[in-house]
C-alpha cells in the first residue's frame, strides 16, 4: 500500500494541462503515493447539475489530501443556460465547488505564498517573500445572501438598527443583502497559524489586514482577537492596516512585508496582489488547510480560451505539489523541488510565452523534473 492516497482533480480547461505538468515532477520525486481521480469542473455542472458531485466529495473523505488544478465557472444566468436540456428549469443553482469543498472540509486557512523567484523578469522586486493567510470559509464568501430580500429578514434588521431606515422605502425586490459573518473562533484561528507560521520561519511581523474603522463589529472583532493573539508571541509585531492602505503600500514598499492575515474576500484580494509582485497568477499557488485535511492548487482559473494547448506556464501548479510536500512532512522534497523551480527560472533556459519563451507546459516540468 502506498505511503499517501491523494485525490487527482485537474478540473477542467487548462487544469488538465497543468496537472499533466505536475504529473511529471511527482514521478520525478517518485513521491509513494496513490492518485485518485475525482471529478469537478464544468462538465458536471453541465452533465449532471453539480460541478462538486458527491461520489468526489465522497472519495476526498478516503483520501490525505488533494490536488487540484482549475475549474470553471460562469455567472448565474449562463450556467443555466448550459446545463442539458433535461436539467433545465429545475431551479437547479451553481455554486462554487472550491468554496464549497473549503466549507464542507473546514479548510479555514488558504496559504498563499508569494515569492519572488530570482531571474524572473515578471518580478516587481526581487526581494519579496509574502506569505498571505487568507481566512477561507467565512466572511463575506460565507454564501449567506439574499436577492429580493425576504420581508421577515427586513423587519429583524430594522428592528436591530436604526442605520436600515435609510432603505425602508426601497422594495424587496430591489434590495440584495450579502451577509459578512465572522466568528470568534474562525477569527482566532486564523491569526493563530499566522502567528504559529512566522515563528516557525523567522519572519517579524504579523500584517493583519482588516478595516476596523469603517465595518467596526466584523474587523474589529478580528483586530480585538489578533491583538489578543499577538500578546502571546514576544518576539513578532502586530501591524494593523485597512485594505485600502495595504494596497497602496503593497505597490510602495511591499519588501516592508512578510506574513499578511486576513478575511476572505479582503485576503482574497490582497493575495491577488501580492502574486502580481512576484509574476502573477503563473506563480501563485496555494494550500486550502484544515486540521487533518488540505487541497492544493495554483490560484489561477481554468483559462478556457488556451486549454488543451499546453502553453501555459505550469509553475503555479509545480509550486502546489511543493506546499503539498510541505504539509505531508516530505520537507527535504519540497525544498528540493523548490530549489530545482528556482533554478529553472534563474537559468532561463525554458520558459512558457508569459516569461517571453516558446517553451510548453510540459517541456517546463520536464526541465524542472531533470533537476530533482
Ligand atoms: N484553481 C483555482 C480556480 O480554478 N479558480 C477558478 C475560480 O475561481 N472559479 C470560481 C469558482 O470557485 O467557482
Amino acid at each position: 500500500m502506498a505511503k499517501y492516497r491523494i485525490a487527482w482533480m485537474p478540473g477542467d480547461g487548462i487544469g488538465v494541462d497543468v496537472m499533466d505538468a505536475a504529473r511529471i515532477v511527482l514521478d520525478a520525486i517518485a513521491l509513494d503515493a496513490e492518485f485518485i481521480h475525482a471529478d469537478i469542473g464544468w462538465e458536471f455542472w453541465c452533465t449532471e447539475g453539480e460541478p462538486l458531485p458527491q461520489r468526489t466529495i465522497d472519495t476526498l473523505k478516503t483520501c490525505d489530501c488533494a490536488l487540484f488544478a482549475a475549474i470553471t465557472s460562469k455567472p448565474k444566468e449562463e450556467a443555466e443556460a448550459e446545463l442539458i436540456p433535461e436539467l433545465q428549469g429545475q431551479g437547479l443553482t451553481y455554486r462554487s465547488p472550491i468554496v464549497r469543498m473549503r466549507q464542507l472540509f473546514d479548510l479555514y486557512v488558504n496559504l498563499r505564498p508569494c515569492k519572488a523567484f530570482k531571474g524572473n523578469p515578471l518580478n516587481y522586486r526581487d526581494d519579496l517573500n509574502l506569505v498571505v493567510f487568507r481566512e477561507n470559509t467565512q466572511g463575506l464568501y460565507a454564501g449567506v445572501e439574499f436577492h429580493p430580500l425576504p420581508a421577515e429578514v427586513r423587519e429583524a434588521l430594522e428592528a436591530h438598527s436604526s442605520r436600515m431606515a435609510a432603505f425602508h422605502d426601497v422594495p424587496l425586490e430591489d434590495i440584495a443583502l450579502s451577509c459578512r459573518i465572522f466568528t470568534r473562533r474562525g477569527c482566532q484561528r486564523i491569526v493563530r497559524r499566522a502567528f504559529e507560521y512566522a515563528q516557525r520561519h523567522g519572519y517579524p511581523t504579523v500584517t493583519l489586514v482588516e478595516k476596523a474603522n469603517v465595518i467596526r463589529e466584523t474587523s474589529g472583532l478580528m483586530v480585538r482577537e489578533a491583538r489578543k493573539i499577538a500578546a502571546e508571541y514576544s518576539g513578532i509585531e502586530l501591524w494593523e492596516t485597512n485594505v485600502d492602505a495595504m494596497a497602496m503600500w503593497l505597490v510602495k514598499n511591499p519588501q516592508n512585508y512578510g506574513v499578511i492575515v486576513s478575511s476572505n474576500m479582503f485576503g482574497d484580494i490582497v493575495s491577488d496582489l501580492a502574486a502580481q509582485l512576484v509574476g502573477g497568477l503563473g506563480f501563485a499557488a496555494s494550500g486550502n488547510i484544515g486540521d487533518d485535511f488540505a487541497i492544493f492548487e495554483p490560484t489561477h482559473g481554468s483559462a478556457p480560451k488556451y486549454a488543451g494547448q499546453y502553453k501555459v506556464n505550469p509553475t503555479a501548479m509545480l509550486l502546489a505539489v511543493k506546499l503539498m510536500l510541505d504539509w505531508l512532512g516530505e520537507t527535504e522534497t519540497a525544498q528540493a523541488l523548490e530549489q530545482a523551480i528556482a533554478d529553472t527560472i534563474v537559468e532561463g533556459k525554458v520558459r512558457t510565452y508569459d516569461l517571453g519563451g516558446s517553451n510548453t507546459t510540459l517541456e517546463v516540468a520536464e526541465a524542472v523534473a531533470a533537476r530533482l
